[in-house]
This record gives structure tokens, sequence and C-alpha cells, in this order.
């Protein structure tokens, strides 16, 4: 099995007695899902730079070329479904309710779906994570902001093809935050706000390379929380984790939660 059999039981009692959980999860946790992640091989960014992309510059001057590159990776998502590492949060958002904050950096919606699979009959809003990064299926109006829930397929083939806000006639974009841009000071607020008073931090499959995002283990490094890395190669973060499995997130979490979901 992957990850040392030690670390994991160190990790599975910090998270057993902690009483508040933060979960930050970055596209490490949807690669057993087949969605690329973004700096690894393979990664999103291989043939296209940030910059050249997902910044609102990128888009003001080629929306074309902006919805292109998200009309494919719409595509790949098209085709994925959540992994066990997905389900397995799901289930430890699920058991402890009010004690555990799911939070996001991935626009894919695969904790989503694994959460409404998971809750059955449930109420799945305990296991529904803030989205700090906004969510790709979504649309939102380049003008008056209006959002579509389920957009049609976009057509990129010209610029005029590109979808049109109802309301106002404005171009649409996908509802992701892009480079230079302000996260949703609410959003964002609650991820650091629970991160700030939790016992632990549990931090699942990023490079925590991109902030404020990559700053939320350290609001629980100052209120005294401990942090608990899973990633299948050391980070930024790993020399302040009070463990750090290496390891799949989807080979690794269902053993590791469990036993804290259901001890
Ligand atoms: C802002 C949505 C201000 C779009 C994304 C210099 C220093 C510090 C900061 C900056 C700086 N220069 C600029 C900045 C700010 C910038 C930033 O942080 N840049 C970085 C690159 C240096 N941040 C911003 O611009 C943010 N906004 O600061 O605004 C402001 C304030 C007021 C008013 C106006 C402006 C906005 C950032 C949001 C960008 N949008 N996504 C889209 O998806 O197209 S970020 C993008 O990266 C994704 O959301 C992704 O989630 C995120 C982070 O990447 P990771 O998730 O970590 O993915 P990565 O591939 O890097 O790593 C995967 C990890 O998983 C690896 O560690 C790998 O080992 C591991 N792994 C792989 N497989 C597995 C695994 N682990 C476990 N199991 C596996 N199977
Ligand atoms: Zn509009």
């Amino acid at each position: 099995m992957d990850g040392d059999p030690e670390l994991i039981s160190v990790a599975r009692d910090l998270l057993a007695d902690a009483e508040r959980i933060v979960v930050l999860t970055g596209a490490g946790v949807s690669a057993e899902s087949g969605v690329p992640t973004f700096r690894g091989h393979g990664g999103l960014w291989k043939e296209h730079r940030p910059e050249e992309l997902a910044t609102p510059e990128a888009f003001r001057r080629d929306p074309r070329l902006v919805w292109e590159w998200y009309a494919w990776r719409r595509g790949l998502l098209a085709d994925c479904e959540p992994n066990p590492a997905h389900r397995a949060l799901a289930r430890l958002a699920l058991a402890l309710p009010g004690r555990t904050t799911p939070v996001t950096q991935n626009v894919d919606g695969l904790p989503h779906r694994a959460a409404w699979e998971v809750a059955g009959a449930r109420d799945p809003a305990p296991a529904l994570p803030l989205e700090v990064h906004g969510a790709l299926h979504r649309d939102r109006c380049s003008g008056c902001g209006s959002i579509a829930e389920r957009p049609d397929p976009v057509d990129a083939t010209s610029a005029a093809a590109l979808p049109k806000c109802r309301s106002c006639g404005a171009l649409m974009r996908p509802d992701v935050v892009w480079f230079g841009e302000a996260l949703d000071p609410e959003v964002i607020g609650a991820a650091f706000d629970a991160a700030a008073v939790a016992d632990v931090c549990l931090v699942v499959g990023t490079s925590a390379l991109v902030h404020p995002a990559a700053s939320i283990p350290s609001a629980t490094l100052a209120g005294g929380g401990a942090l608990v890395e899973v990633n299948v190669e050391p980070t930024v973060l790993t020399p302040a984790a009070r463990v750090s499995v290496l390891g799949p997130a989807a080979a690794l979490l269902p053993s590791l939660l469990d036993q804290v979901a259901e001890p």
C-alpha cells in the first residue's frame, strides 16, 4: 500500500483528535480522475502558459483562444468521475458536519459530485467545498456578472460564435478566478476564518504555489494547529507539516479518513 503505515497512523490520530478540521485540496486530488494537474508532467500549463490564457488581459486580447482552452478543459471533464479520494473526503465531512470545512482550489466540480453521490438521501451541504477559484462548468457575464449555471456547449470556432449574456449582451466567460483577479472575499474569507481556528489543516494534492489560497494552511499553523499533508512529492509546505504522507490521494485517503469518519 502506498504511504508509510507509521505516518498514516500518526496522521489518522491527529485527525481523530481534532475538534475542527479544514481540508484544502488542489489539482492532485483530481489527478486519478483523469483531470490534468497544472504543474505536473502533462500538466495543463505545459501547452499554455497561465499568463497566456488564465488572465483577464488574455480574455480581452483574444477571448476566442481563451474560450477554446476552457471548452477543451470542459470536454476533458465530461469524461471524468469523482475518485476514491473525493468520496473519502465527502464521507469525512458528512460524518463530522460542523467540524470539517472542505476548501478546494479546483474548478472541476468533482467534490460536489462526490458529495451528492455519497450523501444519497442525506443533505450533502456539509461536504460541498468552498470553491475559492470558482467553477469551470459555470459561465459568468463579463459585463453584468449574471451567472449561467448550465451553459450550452461553447462554440469557440469564431469570436462571433462566443456566448453572450442574455441580460446585457456582453461576452460570457468561465466563472473561474483568473491570475490578477481577486477571489470572492466571502468565500476566501470563510476559508481563512475556518483555518484560523482549525486543530488540523489537511492539505491534499497541491503544490501550494498559488496565493492567497496557498496561505490557508499557514492560518492554521498561526492559530496553533497542525498541518497534515498528502502528496506524491514534497512541497513548500512539507517542512511545516506535522506529518507528510507520500502517495497518491485516491489510494491513501480512504484508509486515512474512513476510520476518522466512522471510528
Ligand atoms: C490575486 C482558476 C490579487 C483558473 C487558478 C508572486 C508571489 C506570490 C503571489 C503572486 C506573485 N505574483 C502574482 C501573484 C498572485 C497570483 C499567484 O499566486 N501567482 C503564482 C503563480 C505565483 N495569484 C493570483 O493572481 C490570485 N489573485 O492574487 O489577486 C488581487 C487583489 C485585489 C484586487 C485584484 C487582485 C488568483 C489566483 C487564482 C488563479 N486561478 N485557477 C483555471 O483553472 O484556469 S489557479 C490554478 O492553480 C488552479 O486553481 C489550481 O488549483 C491552482 C493551484 O495549483 P495546484 O492545485 O496546487 O495544482 P498543481 O498542478 O500546481 O499541483 C498539483 C499537486 O498535486 C502537486 O504538488 C503534485 O505533486 C500533486 N499530485 C499530483 N498527483 C497527485 C498529487 N497529490 C496526491 N495524489 C496524486 N495522485
Ligand atoms: Zn450581462
